[in-house]
């Protein structure tokens, strides 16, 4: 049972047991090594993050061509110029950035641009990975892994599947179906040419062939889930390829093989398109798909995560009533202290310990720190309020209670859902 607390010592206790607890972070597009130039990390690409370059040119007038045909170096430096100096550093993206080089022992107040790319310069990236991990004190990382993309697949078949390289086994996959659920007009013909017997029609055959495609895959990643990112106005049921696709084909996969689907749904794709990457929107969904599918499939289960705030209640009320639906993170556009300590406090409220709190979504490697450092201390904040709730009753607790829940909200629970016999 361990000693009792008292509630001069909470914050200090449930400071320390956060900060101490390694996560699991449930959702980045993080790399592991051995794929090379996927895996982004330095300053330059720390800097040239897609929510830094939107709210660049929400001041410059360039023109958006201009900016794309600039150099790395000339995009950071007209983002550092703009963002940092002209401006005070205190969006979200932006305090990331001074976060992460302050973690790092960089001197933040001399606002030296040049010494901080000179930093990264030489730098060995296995050694960096070490670093990076450690600071921001994570278990395992899963990627986002899409077998559609030519550089990735070709690592996974020649080096990984073979067995030329081994995966660090602090990365773990998470297979990504974006191109073949929401572009099946593109996939089916890639599918075709990789051997699979399908034709644009989903038929018994094509969706026989595309269950081995899912079955081959999960053999080669195996991943802790299948995800994919659907738009806000993603509809089940509904007459259409990504309907038949799920429900023929992923989801008797998703139970057979024990990979979780992971649908992360709220997206306007591309409302600003001249921003590329930076240039998505979000929309709230409606969560009667959720329900369609947590209800229709009981024996399935659901790794969940919306974008727009106005679907949170929801998404918290659903999961009270279905065991199969398991919330994550405070995705995108939600990962900013106001709405992480507004998710948390709600899911906390809602659903007790049964969620994972946050994810980093992290592109570049780097920002493992910030994201980590700057969550860890919200969550912190709002579960010393629910224990001093607690206390308030006298309710007696023990630290290795909160060490207990914290591992479970920190990363925790998704192994433990994959364990599950529902
Ligand atoms: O689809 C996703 O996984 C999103 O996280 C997008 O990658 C988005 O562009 C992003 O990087 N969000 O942080
Ligand atoms: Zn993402």
């Amino acid at each position: 049972m361990g000693q009792p607390i008292c509630l001069e010592d909470l914050v200090g206790v449930v400071n320390e047991v956060v900060q101490d607890t390694k996560v699991t972070d449930v959702h980045t597009h993080l790399y592991d090594p051995v794929f090379g130039d996927l895996l982004l990390w330095g300053f330059e690409e720390l800097i040239t993050y897609h929510y830094l370059i939107a709210e660049t040119m929400r001041w410059v007038d360039l023109p958006y061509e201009r900016y794309w045909q600039m150099s790395k170096a000339e995009q950071a430096k007209l983002i550092w110029e703009t963002l940092f100096v002209q401006n005070s550093p205190y969006s979200e993206a932006c305090r990331g950035v001074l976060t992460t080089l302050q973690r790092l022992g960089l001197d933040v107040a001399r606002r030296d641009f040049e010494s901080y790319q000179e930093y990264f310069r030489g730098r060995s990236l296995t050694e960096y990975v070490d670093q990076v991990f450690a600071l921001a004190n994570i278990k395992y990382a899963v990627m986002t892994n899409d077998p559609f993309n030519e550089a990735e697949r070709k690592v996974w078949l020649e080096t990984v599947a073979t067995g030329e390289a081994e995966l660090d086994e602090r990365f773990r996959a998470a297979l990504r179906l974006d191109v073949l659920l929401n572009s099946w007009d593109v996939a089916w013909p890639r599918l075709q040419g990789w051997g699979y017997g399908v034709t644009e029609k989903l038929d018994d055959a094509t969706i026989s062939e595309v269950q081995r495609f899912l079955q081959e895959w999960i053999k080669i990643m195996e991943p802790v889930y299948m995800a994919v990112s659907l738009p806000y106005d993603f509809k089940l049921p509904e007459d259409s390829p990504r309907a038949k696709l799920i429900e023929a084909c992923v989801l008797p996969v998703s139970r057979e093989m024990n990979v979780p689907f992971a649908p992360m749904v709220g997206v306007r794709r591309q409302i600003n398109p001249h921003l590329q990457d930076a240039g998505d929107g979000v929309g709230k969904m409606d969560i009667g798909s959720i329900e369609y599918l947590c209800s229709n499939f009981p024996k399935n289960k659901f790794v969940v995560t919306l974008l727009s705030r106005e679907n949170q209640h929801e998404l918290a009320v659903f999961a009270r009533k279905f065991r199969n639906l398991l919330p994550f993170g405070c995705w995108w556009f939600l990962n900013n202290p106001s709405l992480i300590h507004e998710i948390t406090s709600m899911r906390l409220e809602l659903l007790g310990t049964s969620t994972i709190l946050q994810h980093s979504d992290a592109r570049v490697l780097d920002q493992l720190i910030y994201k980590w450092d700057h969550s860890r201390d919200i969550i912190a904040a709002v579960l010393v309020e629910k224990y001093a709730d607690l206390m308030a009753t006298g309710w007696v607790l023990t630290e290795d209670e909160i060490r207990r829940d914290v591992e479970k909200l920190m990363g925790e629970n998704l192994w433990d859902f994959l364990r599950r016999e529902l």
